[in-house]
């Protein structure tokens, strides 16, 4: 059988043979004696790329958002945070256990939410309730279907946090696919909030790799958090060239993952007994619905790995989508003919 089309999600991508030689050929030290010049050089271009004073290199998504979470709060505030986000439901109740926070989780529209929403969850000063601190905002929103946050609400809550004294943090998982789909830069999407992470291990082909990105001050502190949750690698600068490498050559081409995402979309809306709106696809992320065909979403994907695709099913009835570097237009099309044979029953 051929190899598996993989759908379930863009961290499956591997290094490309041109990555591979970056990697090989990086130049390293002991990053913990800050002495790795490719961690430093892919640090440096981070923050350069986001307007932003200094950034850590971290070996997660999930680390680069705890890390933000930590230097942010004290034991006991309060995180006002979309309900589906990824840093409140999929980070193993890190929040809880690591910075002692506790979240307010504010029910979005396919993950977007507005100010006025903001500002009603902001607690009044009373001994009673916790402190609100922290606002986190997801970009693109994962279980949202890949939404991008429309940046003129992020500059209404920038407004309204400076306001009240909060604090902002984008999970930027995938800014980048924000910012191919909408035109808008990662300097002016980062410009409003305090700290931003971004994952190099989504999408871009890397094996491991996040960011933390903000004032110097800030990644001062989160560099000591890093270093107590035992973050710190030593010649991560292989790691780190493939960082590189993948911001200089695998951004711009996300435009394609999006349209494969697109042609998906469009390709399971002719699909009988299954529920998908493809004016809803922003991104390379989307969900489809298998409950008019009163299947499960479990057994629709154990069925579709037999005949060599792979999805992700995420509820009892809804199914992940995600398209990436690895996986091509025409594999778009088989893997869209395998679900209509298994959604004929
Ligand atoms: N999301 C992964 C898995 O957790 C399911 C995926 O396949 O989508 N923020 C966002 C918005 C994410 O989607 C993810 C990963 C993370 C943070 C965490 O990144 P990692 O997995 O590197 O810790």
């Amino acid at each position: 059988m051929n190899r598996f089309i993989d759908l379930r999600s863009d961290t499956v991508t591997k290094p490309t043979p041109e990555m591979r030689q970056a990697m090989f050929s990086a130049v390293v030290g002991d990053d913990v004696f800050g002495e790795d010049p490719t961690v430093n050089a892919l640090q440096d271009k981070a923050a350069q790329l986001l307007g932003k004073e200094a950034a850590l290199f971290v070996a997660s998504g999930t680390m680069a958002n705890q890390l933000s979470i930590k230097a942010h709060t004290q034991p006991g505030d309060e995180v006002i945070i979309e309900a589906g986000a990824h840093a409140m439901n999929f980070e193993g109740g890190a929040g809880a256990v690591l910075s002692g926070v506790q979240f307010s989780g504010i029910p979005g529209k396919r993950g977007i939410f507005e100010a006025a929403q903001v500002e009603a969850a902001i607690r009044i000063e009373d001994v009673h309730f916790p402190v609100s601190r922290l606002v986190v905002i997801e970009n693109t929103h994962n279980r949202g279907g890949g939404t991008v946050f429309p940046l003129p609400n992020i500059l209404e809550i920038r407004e309204l946090a400076t306001k009240r004294g909060l604090r902002m943090h984008m999970d930027g998982a995938r800014l980048w696919n924000a910012c191919v789909a909408t035109g808008i830069s990662p300097a002016e999407y980062a410009g409003p909030f305090d700290s931003v992470s971004v994952c190099l291990s989504k999408a871009l082909g890397c094996p491991v790799g996040s960011l933390v990105i903000g004032s110097k001050d800030f990644i001062k502190r989160a560099h000591r958090f890093r270093k107590m949750f035992g973050g710190g690698m030593r010649q991560a600068g292989f790691l780190a060239a493939a960082g590189i490498y993948a911001l200089d050559h695998h951004i711009y081409r996300l435009e394609e993952d999006h349209r494969k995402a697109k042609k998906l979309a469009e390709g399971l809306a002719n699909i009988k007994n299954l529920l998908i709106n493809p004016a809803e696809v922003e991104t390379n992320i989307l969900f489809f619905d298998v409950s008019p065909a009163e299947r499960m979403a479990q057994e629709v994907a154990a069925a579709l790995r037999e005949k060599g695709v792979k999805v992700h099913p995420t509820s009892k009835t809804r199914i992940r989508c995600v398209t990436h570097l690895d996986v091509s237009f025409g594999e778009i099309d088989r893997a869209l003919s395998k679900i209509a044979e298994v959604m004929k029953g």
